[in-house]
């Protein structure tokens, strides 16, 4: 391998087969799940003033995400517009999703990235198949789908790749062209049928498609997925690994990607190895995408730069705010080598957190209005997240499964019980005596154990909501802000915390004890987490010191709007942002940076604040 000149190149293992699941235009395909007929227009979601997403029927006229919505209707006039600031319907429908794939994995190692993405490990399944395969017969192989039921399963072609391949060459080589068996060829083909199979159910129990990469490792899989969209799929094909002379084909891949590009690179690593392999200062995009740039820095030239090793990475990436080892975490990245796991599933989200941001909020009346509305969606969220059906279902098959929106609350029992309400607000700053305002992302919290009354699922969700304000989110606003006038605020959380103690609760609690998976869940986020930055502070400590590099999430910018509207960073302005690039599951929308307009002050996501600004140039 060409870079060993200069450092170790890191050791492959290639023993594991990842499928990567991205849902092809994911918001879009939500209101066409509800509403085949959008399906044959061109449908455009609008977030404020641009389109977040739009199906393919619109990008066939030109159409494009993170587009202004005036340029959208000049382009095409007859364009269809949804509202899709609120986003409780792409929260559900992305939690159905994940616990439809989520009924073929044998080893629950299932995660979700962000609301569109999922990762199977499918290592098990492949090699109990590999066992099945008469080695004389591959062409009439059976796919078996459970250990238990021999007839659960699908008829393939094992000899072949289903879908696309990279290289594309490599599509049509079947098994009999190999010289020799190769294993990780033949466990490849393997996965690509049982993926293929995987988007078929897919799409025909949900109405969804998605593209898909097939790979062993979470990096190779998601970035190979990229190859053939929409509803494609693409296996990277062996050789891996490089030998004499020949490049290996994992390598040849990354290395003609962007730097920007590689996930666990961040816009601030990107940078600075940009800058180191220019040699000057790399200049930024002037794109609607947060953290674009206008170089292009590939892998291969960061690879190849004869400076280059783990340790001058750690010296160059290393400091305050990054992870120890960040070095070779790089290096392994940049040689296409990723050991990061897929997490197994979770139950339970850690909190459940709702909020909304305010222009002006400075009346108990108003903040009696607005602790009821977050109050209700909060209930609301913990009977969607935090219930499940009485009935032990285990072991239905897909096919026959029921949406959890159908059972009734009477069979519905609690799998976990949080402790913990919290309140939070943000107070703004008074004003200075020349009339500007300082800007603060400081919140101020109060937490209480949360009243039991919360879990009956005998009372209404009014009649809880109601309760909850009055008997314990009013008092504590009270102790938190004692004076009865004088304060404005900006934000208001309340939310839902403690959940781990509550795993023994659950009569399925056995096989579920939620303290020890998140302790699990944790420590595999800490291994496919790079952060090039400081981790926003911790949540529940009562007062909350602002961080403006990383604010408070924001959902609503425009007044008094209940409805949850948060931007949810997707693929590509993950990429540009700020954070733990692979956060994965329910702290996706968590976490968004946020930047002010100088003009008009409005807050916003950071990818759209270049919209925002033309916005501006345009005349408003
Ligand atoms: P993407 O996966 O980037 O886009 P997509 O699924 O809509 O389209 P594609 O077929 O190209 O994969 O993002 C997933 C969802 O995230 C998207 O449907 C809308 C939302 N989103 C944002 O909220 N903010 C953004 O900046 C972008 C790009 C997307
Ligand atoms: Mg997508």
């Amino acid at each position: 391998m060409e870079a060993s000149r200069h450092g170790r190149a890191p050791k492959r293992k290639d023993d594991r087969i990842i499928i990567h699941f991205d849902y092809d235009c994911f918001y879009a395909s939500v209101f066409e799940a509800e509403n085949p007929a959008l399906k044959s227009l061109p449908l455009a979601v609008q977030q404020k003033h641009i389109i977040v997403t739009c199906n393919y029927e619109a990008r066939r006229r030109g159409l494009h995400k993170l587009q202004l919505i005036s340029e959208a209707k000049k382009l095409c006039p007859d364009v269809v517009i949804v509202l899709g600031e609120d986003l409780t319907r792409f929260r559900n429908a992305s939690r159905q999703l994940y616990n439809f794939i989520r009924q073929f994995s044998w080893n629950n190692k299932i995660e979700r990235l962000g609301f569109d993405e999922v990762f199977l490990d499918v290592t098990d399944i492949i090699r109990y198949n590999v066992e099945l395969l008469n080695a004389n017969d591959l062409t009439n192989s059976f796919f078996c789908l459970s250990q238990n039921d021999p007839t659960l399963g699908f008829p393939y072609n094992a000899a072949e790749l289903a879908g696309h391949a990279y290289p594309a060459s490599t599509a049509c080589r079947t098994i009999a062209d190999s010289n020799e068996l190769d294993n990780l060829l033949l466990r490849l083909h393997l996965g690509s049928h049982l993926a293929q199979h995987l988007r078929a159910q897919l799409e025909e129990h949900k109405g969804y498609t998605a593209t898909v990469g097939i790979s062993t490792s979470k990096l190779l899989s998601k970035l190979v997925g990229n190859l053939n969209k929409p509803n494609g799929q693409t296996t990277l094909s062996p050789p891996y690994e490089t030998s004499e002379g020949t490049t290996g084909n994992a390598t040849a891949f990354i290395d003609g990607h962007e730097i920007g590009k590689i996930p666990g690179i961040g816009f601030k690593l990107a940078q600075r190895l940009r800058e180191h392999i220019l040699q000057r200062a790399a200049a930024i995009g002037s794109g609607l995408v947060y953290g674009g740039t206008k170089e292009n820095v590939t892998v291969r030239d960061v690879r190849t730069h004869p400076t280059v090793n783990p340790e001058m990475l750690e010296r160059l990436l290393g400091g305050p705010g990054s992870p120890h080892g960040i070095g070779v975490k790089v290096w392994q990245l940049i040689h296409a080598v990723d050991h990061s796991k897929v997490g197994q599933a979770r139950e339970v989200p850690s909190q459940i957190s709702i909020e909304d941001s305010y222009i002006r909020l400075d009346t108990m009346e108003e903040v009696l209005r607005e602790l009821r509305m977050l109050a209700k969606s909060l209930i609301k969220r913990m009977h969607l997240d935090l219930l499940e059906e009485n009935d032990d279902d285990a072991g239905t098959p897909p096919a026959a499964e029921h949406s959890k929106e159908c059972v009734s609350l009477g069979r519905r029992r609690w799998i976990a019980h949080p402790k913990t309400l919290r309140l939070s607000t943000r107070p703004r700053p008074p004003l200075n005596s020349d009339g500007t305002r300082a800007r603060s992302f400081n919140r101020i919290s109060r937490s209480a154990p949360l009243p039991s009354f919360i879990f009956s699922l005998s009372e209404s969700v009014d009649a809880l909501t109601e309760r909850l304000v009055s008997e314990a989110l009013l008092p504590m606003f009270r102790k938190l802000h004692p004076e009865r006038s004088g304060w404005d605020l900006s934000l208001v959380n309340v939310a839902v915390t403690n959940m781990a103690d509550a795993a023994g609760d659950s009569k399925t609690a056995t096989g579920r004890d939620i303290s020890n998976m998140f302790r699990n869940q944790a420590e595999v986020l800490k291994e496919w987490r790079v952060e090039d930055r400081p981790v926003p502070p911790d949540v529940s400590t009562s007062v909350l010191n602002g961080d403006t590099d990383m604010p408070a999430p924001i959902r609503s910018t425009d007044g008094r709007k209940g409805s949850e509207d948060l931007l949810v960073p997707s693929q590509e302005s993950r990429t540009g942002l700020e954070r733990g690039e692979w956060d994965s599951d329910d702290g996706a929308e968590e976490q968004v940076s946020v930047l002010t307009c100088e003009v008009c002050g409005a807050i916003m996501p950071a990818f759209a604040m270049l919209a925002h600004q033309r916005f501006h140039e345009l005349g408003d």
